[in-house]
Formats: structure tokens, sequence, C-alpha cells
């Protein structure tokens, strides 16, 4: 069977790039695969995280799950602390995971800044507990963005690492699932950094729960060159900020940039400011109206995640009871 996890942090700020690059992605795998959607608390708190907004953000992407069109009769949706085998397996794949590769790990040399010493081991050990989230639940398949393939490929090594320490193969070593033409959405006020719940400036994103109005005001401001639009893809290299709105129309309307291209070349970005607004309001309208119908009943959101986290953990309980046998933990 094929399975896939994948997960969110809750750490506020839903915003475009989160829609386009994982959780609209996420909708249409649901038909092909077992699905496992996490709103992975235990991530966040790598860094500090104040206890009522993680309460509340944690219920946000909850309903942004839904919003989307994640369908809670095929996928669970859970939070990753509701299912303990993430922690549990997280400690065992630890005991067997050399420094060295963790060492080689990017994303911990760019969030713990210039001041390594004091950045938690939670940051550092993140890549071992993602391993656990996809391989608690055998997942064969996992959605990755550019920014988390060598998160994979360490997930990969450490299900080697196992399945040869203890002479099995138990686990399946995950395959990338990679979308037709990616989407990266990168920051509207500047074309070479992602689009980032993290980024100070608010006008740096769209987030979910903007309003039309809102959204207008972003795009307008959205920083780009003097240049009219071009109609040949090549020209916009060198010109990133024109790259990513036409990307992020391509992925709002699901149609190739080329298309979008023909369609506006020649263009002044007032003109297309103007037809992207509309369609980027057509689309994340809906989704920002249900994710505040959901959130006015917090109850029925957590119901859902109680009835996720059942599923989940039945499956988590049962891989556990066999890693723990291959290990030769005893439960007497
Ligand atoms: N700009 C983006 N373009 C495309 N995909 C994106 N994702 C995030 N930003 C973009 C995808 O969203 C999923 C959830 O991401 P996450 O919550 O695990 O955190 P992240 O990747 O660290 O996202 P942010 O918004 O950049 O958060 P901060 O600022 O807290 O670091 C992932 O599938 C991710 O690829």
């Amino acid at each position: 069977m094929k399975r896939i996890f994948s997960g969110v942090q809750p750490t506020g700020n839903l915003h475009l790039g989160n829609y386009l690059g994982a959780l609209k992605n996420w909708v249409g795998l649901q038909d092909e695969f077992d699905c496992l959607y996490g709103i992975v608390d235990l991530h966040a708190l790598t860094l500090p995280q104040e206890p009522d907004a993680l309460r509340a953000h944690t219920r946000e992407v909850a309903a942004a799950f839904l919003a989307a069109g994640i369908d809670t009769k095929r996928c669970a949706i859970f939070n990753q602390s509701a299912v303990p085998g993430h922690s549990q397996l997280a400690w065992l794949l630890a005991c067997m995971t050399p420094l060295g590769w963790l060492n080689r790990m990017t994303q911990f040399k760019d969030k713990a800044g210039k001041h390594k010493e004091n950045a938690g081991l939670g940051l550092y050990a993140y890549p071992v507990l993602m391993a656990a989230d996809v391989l608690l639940y055998k997942a064969t398949h996992v959605p990755v963005g550019e920014d988390q393939k060598q998160h994979l490929e360490l997930v990969r090594d450490i299900a080697g690492a196992f399945n040869r320490r203890y002479g099995v193969e138990y686990f399946p070593l995950p395959e990338p699932q990679i979308f037709g033409e990616a989407t990266r959405v990168m920051s509207l006020r500047d074309g070479t950094a992602k689009m980032s719940k993290s980024d100070n400036s608010d006008n740096s994103r769209i987030n979910l729960t903007d309003d039309r109005d809102t959204i207008a005001r972003k795009i307008r401001k959205a920083k780009t060159d003097p240049a009219p639009l071009p109609d040949d893809p090549k020209d916009l290299e060198g010109r990133p900020e024109a790259a990513n709105l036409i990307g992020i129309y391509a992925a709002l309307a699901d149609l190739p940039r080329d298309a979008v291209l023909a369609r506006f070349a020649g263009a002044q970005f007032s003109a297309f400011k103007e037809a992207l607004t509309a369609l980027a309001v057509d689309v994340l309208g809906p989704i920002g109206e249900e994710m505040a119908r959901l959130l006015k009943d917090p109850g029925a959101v957590d119901a859902i995640l109680r009835d996720g986290a059942e599923h989940a953990n039945a499956l988590a309980e049962k891989h556990l009871a066999e890693i723990d046998d291959l290990i030769g933990l005893l439960h007497a």
C-alpha cells in the first residue's frame, strides 16, 4: 500500500506558499495514497512558542487542512504530540544516527544563526524527529518541497541504517513525491527569499486568512521591476519578482507558466496585478471564509483531531510493538 505522511508546523501566519507548496498538492494525493497529515507541534517547539498561541495555531492549521479540501473520511489529520509514538521512535532512531549526518543539515545552520552554542538540542535533532514522523507509519512517499530534499535523504539513510543493523527490510525507504511544476512561492517584498511565516513583514506574504482588501493591497504593493512582462519564460531570468508573480498566477490558475506569459505578454504590472488579485481572491476567499467558520467552533475542530489521532495511534502502536521487538526491548 502506498502511504504518505506530511506535516505543517503550527507556527502561525499560514500563507499562500503553504497552500500552493503543500496543502493544495496534499488534496490531490488523497485518491492515490493512504494519507496521514500532521500538525507537527513538537517540531514547532524547536523555537520558543507561547502556550495559548500554540494551541490557537494548532487549531488554525487543522482548519486550513479542512478548508483546503482534505477529507477526514479518507485521511487522518491530527497533532503530532497526540501520538506519543513520534517521540518514542525519534529516541530509538537518534540512537542510531551518527552526528556527522546531522552536522551536514543546512537548515540547522540557517535557523541556529551565529550563536550555535545557544541553539536547542531539539533544533539540532529536528531531522531525526522528522524521520520518526515518516517511519512511524512506514510511509512509502513524502511530498517534499525543494527545501526539504536534504531531510528526506536523511530519513532514507536512517531507515537504511535501522534495516541493516537488525538485518531486516522493515522500513520502506520513502520516495519523494514530486509535483509537476514545483511551486516555491517567494516573498512579495524580495523575489529571492522564500515566503515565510516568520518574516517580520506581513506585506511579504498573503495569509490564508487575509480578506479581499488586504490581498489586493499586498499584491498592489508587491515589488516588481519597470519592464513589461515578456512572452518567453527565459526572459524571466534575472527578474525574480516578476518570475514569482507569474509562478503564483500559474499555480493558482493551474496553468503552465508559458501559458500565463502568452496571456500577459507585453502587459504592464499594474494590469497583471489586477488579474492576479482577482484570481487570488477567487481561490483564497472561500478558504479563508471556511477557516473562520470552522474556528468559531473549536470543540468541533478538536473532535476531528481526536479522531485522527485515534487512527494514527492505532497504526503507530502496532509498528512500535514490532520495532521494540526487533530491537529487543522487553515488554513483559
Ligand atoms: N514559500 C513557500 N513556497 C512553497 N512551499 C512552502 N512551504 C512553506 N513555505 C513555502 C511548505 O509548507 C509546508 C509547511 O511548512 P512548515 O510549516 O513545516 O514550515 P516551513 O517550511 O518552515 O514554512 P515557513 O512558512 O517558511 O515557516 P517558518 O517561517 O516558520 O520557517 C512544507 O511542505 C513547506 O515546504
